[in-house]
C-alpha cells in the first residue's frame, strides 16, 4: 500500500550506513498480524537457528521502520546488501578501577548490537581491584575485590554476560593483563609478585608478576587453563602494557637472575622472558591471543595468529600500524578511541575521522588491520556516568569499522548521528547529546 506521504528523511537515519542501499518512495503500512521476515531459498541457516530467528529483530530493519501521521509503521521498500569493512568492532570496558553491575554491562551490550560492534573487550581485572570470581583461585577475589561478595562476577554472572552477547552476535575477549597491572593479583597469591626494595631491604610494597620464580609460572598455567574453559572465544587478550621496571632494578634477587641470564641492564629483555613464557602457557590452551603493542615493541616472538593492539604514540599511530604489519601481524587500533579522555564540544569528530588503514603501507599491510576498539578506561567511570560517556561518541568508532571507507561527510554524519542517538534515548539507552536540540521522545 501506498502511504499518503513519505518518511521525514531524518526519520530513516541509518547508522552505521550499510554498503550498499536503494531506497524508494513505496511504503508499506506494517500489520503486527500479518508481518513476517522469511529467509531467502539460499539461506545456509535454516528455520530452526535460533540466534537467527531472535536477530530478526534485526537492527537495520528496525531503523527503516517510522511512524505516518496516524501513528502507524510504516516501512518504505527498500534493498540492502551489507556487510561490515573490518572483521573486529570492539568496546572496552573496564571493570577493575570501578565495579560495573551486570545491569550496566548487559544494557551496554544491547548498545553495542545497536551500533554493530561485535566484540566486547572485558578489561575486567586490573591493579585496583579483582571481581573475577575464579574457581581455581577463589582468595582472588575474596581478597582482591572491592567487596568479596558483592563486588564480584560469579561463574553465573560471567555465563550470563557470554549468552547475552553471543545472542546479539558479540563476541567477549577477556583481558587478564600481566606482568604489569597485577597489584590486587597479590592479595590473593602469595609470593606471585615482586617484592621492592628500598636500600638493602625489602620496603613492603609490591612491583610486577616475579618473572623469576617457577611458581608464577605454575600460578599462570592453572589460571588460564580456567579461563581457557570459561571464556569461550578463541582469543583471550594477555595485556603487558606498562610494566615498571623500577621495582623490578630494585630487588636484588632480580638483579642477579638478569646477570645470570645475560640481560645486563635492559628490563625489557626480563619482561619478554615472562611474556615468552606466558605465551606458551596459553598457546597451550589452543587459544590465539591479544597482546597490547609494547609485546611487539620490545621484540619478543610471537605466534604468526597473534594480534597486536596499538593503543599509545597520540595522535601519531601511523608509525606503529606500519611497523606491525610489515612484521606480518594482525592489528587493531585505539590509540584515536580513547573515550575516556574528554573536552568540551564535539569531540565526535574527531573519533569519526581517524582511519585504521590510514598509514603508508602495501595493499597487503592494509589487509593485515582486523579492526579497532574503542577504550572506556574506568578510573574516572562507573555505573553512574558510563553510558552516556561512551555513547554516541562510541557510535562514530561504529560507523568507521562498519561502513565503506568513503562514507566520511562529516555533516551527513551530524545529521543521522543525532537521529541515532534519539533512536538509543527512546530505546532507554542514556546517550549524551552532540549539540543543542531535542528528541521526539526525551530520555524518561
Ligand atoms: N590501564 C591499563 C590503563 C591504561 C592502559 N592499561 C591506560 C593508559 C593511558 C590512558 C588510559 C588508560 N588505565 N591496564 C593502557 C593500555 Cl590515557
Amino acid at each position: 500500500q501506498r502511504a499518503a506521504s513519505g518518511p521525514l528523511l531524518d526519520e530513516i537515519s541509518l547508522w552505521p550506513l550499510p554498503q550498499k542501499f536503494q531506497s524508494s518512495a513505496v511504503a508499506f503500512k506494517l500489520s503486527p498480524a500479518r508481518f513476517q521476515i522469511v529467509q531467502a531459498k539460499q539461506s545456509s541457516a535454516g528455520p530452526s537457528c535460533s540466534i537467527l530467528e531472535n536477530a530478526f529483530r534485526l537492527e537495520t530493519f528496525s531503523q527503516l521502520v517510522y511512524e505516518d501521521d496516524y501513528g502507524v509503521n510504516n516501512i518504505n521498500k527498500t534493498d540492502i546488501s551489507d556487510f561490515p569493512r573490518f572483521a573486529h568492532r570492539g568496546i572496552l570496558l573496564d571493570s577493575s578501577r570501578h565495579f560495573l553491575p551486570l545491569k550496566v554491562i548487559l544494557a551496554n551490550l544491547e548498545a553495542m548490537a545497536m551500533n554493530k560492534f561485535n566484540v566486547f573487550h572485558w578489561h575486567i581485572v586490573d591493579d585496583h581491584s579483582f571481581p573475577y570470581m575464579s574457581r581455581t583461585f577463589p582468595e582472588l577475589s575474596q581478597k582482591g575485590a572491592y567487596h568479596p561478595f558483592t563486588h564480584v562476577y560469579t561463574p553465573s554472572d560471567v555465563k550470563m554476560v557470554i549468552e547475552f552477547a553471543r545472542m546479539r552476535g558479540i563476541r567477549v575477549i577477556p583481558e587478564f593483563d600481566t606482568p604489569g597491572h597485577t597489584e590486587s593479583w597479590g592479595n590473593g597469591i602469595k609470593d606471585l609478585l615482586t617484592p621492592c626494595y628500598s636500600d638493602s631491604s625489602p620496603s613492603g610494597a609490591f612491583g610486577p608478576v616475579n618473572p623469576i620464580l617457577n611458581s608464577s609460572y605454575d600460578f599462570m598455567t592453572q589460571f588460564f587453563k580456567e579461563i581457557s574453559t570459561v571464556f569461550p572465544d578463541a582469543y583471550i587478550h594477555l595485556g603487558g602494557d606498562e610494566v615498571d621496571f623500577s621495582c623490578w632494578e630494585s630487588n636484588p634477587d632480580i638483579q642477579r637472575f638478569m646477570v645470570q641470564q645475560g640481560f645486563g641492564t635492559d628490563y625489557s629483555k626480563l619482561e619478554s622472558f615472562y611474556i615468552q613464557r606466558l605465551l606458551d602457557i596459553v598457546a597451550a590452551t589452543k587459544k590465539g591471543y591479544m597482546v597490547w603493542q609494547e609485546v611487539f615493541d620490545n621484540g619478543v616472538k610471537l605466534k604468526a595468529d597473534t594480534q597486536i593492539h596499538v593503543w599509545k604514540g597520540r595522535p601519531q599511530y601511523q608509525d606503529e600500524m606500519a611497523q606491525v604489519t610489515a612484521a606480518g601481524f594482525n592489528a587493531l587500533l585505539s590509540t584515536p578511541w580513547y573515550l575516556n579522555r574528554i573536552s568540551y564540544g564535539q569531540d565526535w569528530v574527531n573519533i569519526y575521522k581517524a582511519d585504521p588503514q590510514n598509514f603508508t603501507g602495501t595493499d597487503a599491510q592494509k589487509k593485515l588491520v582486523i579492526g579497532g576498539e574503542a577504550c572506556l578506561w574506568g578510573e574516572y567511570v562507573d555505573a553512574t556516568n558510563l553510558t552516556p560517556r561512551l555513547w554516541p561518541r562510541a557510535s562514530a568508532v561504529a560507523e568507521r569499522l562498519w561502513s565503506d571507507k568513503s562514507v566520511t561527510d562529516v555533516d551527513n554524519a551530524y545529521n543521522r548521528l543525532v537521529q541515532h542517538r534519539c533512536r538509543m534515548v527512546k530505546r532507554g539507552i542514556p546517550a549524551e547529546p552532540l549539540f543543542v536540540g531535542h528528541c521526539r521522545q526525551e530520555y524518561k
